[in-house]
């Protein structure tokens, strides 16, 4: 399992917060995924046999935000 946080800007709001948990956390492989609002941050932990953090950042990206 790995543990990872990724600094994500364009979060503003609940909304965003549930659109990138919700996708995330949807995702194959990945058992938790948490938005930091305040700091700009998503903490996830994820089975790095079963996605690649690429495939993560991909996915935050296609809800609209820009991961750092
Ligand atoms: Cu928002």
């Amino acid at each position: 399992m790995q543990n990872i946080t990724l600094n994500v800007q364009g979060m503003s709001c609940g909304h965003c917060v549930k659109a990138v948990e919700g996708s995330v956390g949807q995702l194959e492989g990945v058992s938790q995924v948490a938005v930091n609002l305040a700091e700009a941050k998503v903490e996830i932990s994820y089975n790095e046999s079963q996605i690649s953090l690429d495939k993560i950042k991909e996915t935050i990206e296609d809800q609209g935000y820009d991961v750092v």
